[in-house]
């Protein structure tokens, strides 16, 4: 295991010490302003997420909270209900079905108002769809789909009638969903014709098609029609949302579920070249969700709130569709780039819309940071209130300028720590009571306990780094990686037996303010996206000309890490610009776009311990221009000083 390397670990030494206390404006009207709010969760964790709890509707009340069975816990096990109904018909019931759940905005412009109950119609006509496709309580259901209305809708859809769900992010390549509705033997597969991307089409149904005929358990797909271009069709298989769903009743009932049925599956990177399959269960997730989602962003009547992550990924199931629903708020949902068709396009979607809470990654910060405030400046962003940042360590300077740039120096910031693992967010301030530092994530969340701990386990002292541990359960947990209780345990539980290993390091200060450092695994994090180094290595490998290959995340000032790859050849290959990229397409096309490497390097040898491991750490030093340390256990010293010299000499886009 490593120690975090970098940029980012010598800048969190070098503690930043402005702070900024909550306006106090703020603060008085915040949903959380009693700070005895810490010590209640601390003297009854059980008691403090029970009244959370019983926010939410039950259609048969828990008795019990939590059962700890480490490493598995159930919440409010004896309990029923359904999260569909608690994101949808409880609002509508409640008088809210003229509430706006999404202001959705299309890439090109076109734009859908989509009220509480026009979701829940849309839901429920998709849960009879799904029906009447085969689809019963327990079946998985894969779903492929761009940033569009039905996503969520199919999601509630697959909740209301208790099949579990995985969306695969519509960026992965057709491999990648192959694999991931292999493992979770989905019978439907929901897609759509295509994707806008920067203006183009991603071809979406004809990577589902690659998809299905290469995975075997793929019965239907159930297409959206979106971008409105020809698509192959497989007669008796195939069959359009619009005629389907559309022909459906609006009335479905919903399944009145165990707490602890499984909700969905979404699978992310480890540290070997298989994703995981993380479960995530029912009645403790959305207790979860919804409770962070209110009190973290502050959730007030009027607000407008937009999570800009896409619903691929945990950000935005847990804080675009479950926390953000089942709290009734009201959300923009953009389906495209920043930079589309220009780059103030974010700021213009603010203004348009009145956003008042924003949540997103420091790579769009720092990005936005490079293009300069001028495009800031053409829109008025005035209804910000509130800011948020989550998906890798924010630099400081990156924290100022969100603060002054985009939040008029008047908006709170809550840098948000947590992981697809965790569910809903541990680490964050509240933003009506904590003081914030920039760069750090403040304290865990109340009846949160974490620690900071050394190789042997033991508690680093205030001011030292280590590794981060979660000392007990939290109720959107996750409960397992699918079908591999023996992975599940060796990755989160064996390290620091008993405490969950998240796999980052941190450091606390002096006041005990946390800063995350980043992974210490073989897990990069590349704009926010979490991808693994062995991943991207076997798609290198794969190709014909390469022998090895070793891949690391190389610091980068905009994306955080850049993904770096030291690849030799088979002989009779020699490295050239071409072939380096044809490589990186290689990469793009077996796992996604967002795992093409930044920089091939060929090499002719690779740094090898004597018993033949590569030297990640080592390759990462030098790629990162840091000074080395022991290389004594190298087998053959003298690769690393070719290596050296030729460094900088790879070749990028
Ligand atoms: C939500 C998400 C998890 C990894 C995690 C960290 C990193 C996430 C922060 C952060 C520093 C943060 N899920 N991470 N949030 N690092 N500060 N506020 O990103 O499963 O995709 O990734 O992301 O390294 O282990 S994830």
């Amino acid at each position: 295991m490593d120690e975090p390397a970098g940029p980012r670990a010598l800048e969190a030494l070098a503690t930043e010490d402005r702070r900024f206390p909550p306006p106090a404006g703020f603060a008085d009207r915040a949903v959380v302003s009693d700070p005895g709010i810490y010590d209640r969760a601390e003297r009854d964790l059980e008691g403090f997420w029970a009244e959370q709890a019983r926010t939410l509707q039950w259609r048969k009340p828990f008795t019990k909270v939590l059962e700890w069975d480490l490493p598995y816990a159930k919440w409010f096990a004896d309990g029923e209900l359904n999260v569909a109904e608690n994101c949808l018909d409880r609002h509508v019931l409640a008088g809210h079905g003229d509430r706006v759940a999404f202001h959705w905005e299309g890439e090109p412009g076109d734009s859908r108002r989509i009220t509480y109950r026009e979701l829940q119609d849309l839901t429920n006509r998709c849960a009879n769809a799904l029906k009447a496709l085969g689809v019963r309580t327990g079946d998985r259901v894969a779903i492929y789909l761009p940033m569009i209305p039905e996503l969520p809708a199919a999601m509630l859809a697959c909740a209301r009638i208790g099949a579990p769900f995985t969306v695969v992010f519509a960026g992965f390549s057709a491999e990648a969903l192959a694999s991931r509705i292999d493992d979770s033997e989905a019978k439907l597969l929901i897609t759509a014709d295509g994707g806008y991307r920067k203006g183009g089409i991603v071809p979406l149904k004809k990577n589902a098609d690659d998809a299905a005929a290469r995975a075997r358990t793929i019965e239907h797909l159930l297409v959206v029609r979106r971008t409105k271009q020809a698509v192959p069709w497989t007669e008796g298989r195939d069959v359009w949302w619009h005629e389907l769903v559309d022909a459906q009743s609006p009335e479905c009932p919903a399944e009145s579920l165990p707490a602890e049925h499984m909700l969905y599956l979404l699978y992310t990177s480890g540290t070997t070249a298989t994703p995981k399959g993380i479960v995530h269960t029912t009645g403790g997730y959305l207790t979860g969700v919804a409770t962070t989602h209110r009190t973290i962003f502050d959730l007030r009547a009027g607000d407008v709130y937009w999570c800009a992550a896409d619903i691929g990924w945990v950000t935005g199931h847990s804080y675009i569709v479950f926390g953000p629903l089942a709290n009734g708020a009201t959300s923009v949902l953009y389906e495209g780039t920043p930079d589309f068709p220009d780059k103030d396009r974010w700021w213009q979607v603010i203004e348009k819309y009145k956003v008042s809470i924003l949540y997103c990654a420091p790579t769009a910060i720092r990005t936005f940071m490079k293009w300069g405030a001028e495009h800031v400046a053409k829109h008025d962003l005035g209804s910000l209130r509130l800011l948020g940042s989550v998906g890798e360590p924010i630099n400081p300077e990156a924290w100022l300028w969100y603060r002054k740039t985009i939040g008029g120096g008047r908006c709170p910031i809550v840098d948000t720590w947590w992981m697809t693992e965790t569910g809903m967010i541990l680490i964050t301030p509240l933003p009506g009571l904590v003081t914030t530092k920039p760069g750090s994530a403040t304290f865990p969340f109340p009846g949160v306990k974490v620690d900071v701990v050394d190789e042997s386990g033991a508690s680093v002292p205030l001011g030292g780094a280590g590794y981060l541990v979660i000392e007990r359960p939290w109720p959107a947990m996750l409960r397992g990686i699918y079908k591999d209780d023996r992975r599940y345990r060796e990755t989160y539980w064996s390290r620091f037996p008993g405490r969950f290993f998240a796999g980052d390091g941190a450091k606390r200060d002096a006041e005990g303010y946390l800063w995350l450092m980043g992974r210490v695994d073989d897990v990069m994090k590349i704009s926010g996206h979490r991808i693994s180094t062995t991943e991207v290595e076997s798609a290198l490998v794969s190709h014909p000309r390469v022998a090895e290959a070793a891949v690391i995340g190389r610091e980068d000032l905009i994306t955080g890490q850049a993904i770096f790859a030291f690849v030799t050849l088979r002989s009779g290959n020699e490295g050239s610009a071409a072939l380096s990229l044809e490589l990186r397409e290689h990469v793009a096309r077996s796992i996604g776009a967002i795992a093409r490497p930044k920089t091939i390097m060929f090499t002719p040898d690779l740094p090898k311990t004597r018993s033949g491991k590569i030297m990640r750490r080592l390759l990462r030093d030098i790629a990162n221009g840091v000074a080395l340390g022991d290389t004594t256990t190298l087998a053959d010293a003298s690769v690393v000083e070719m290596i050296r010299s030729a460094s900088g000499s790879g070749s990028e886009d």
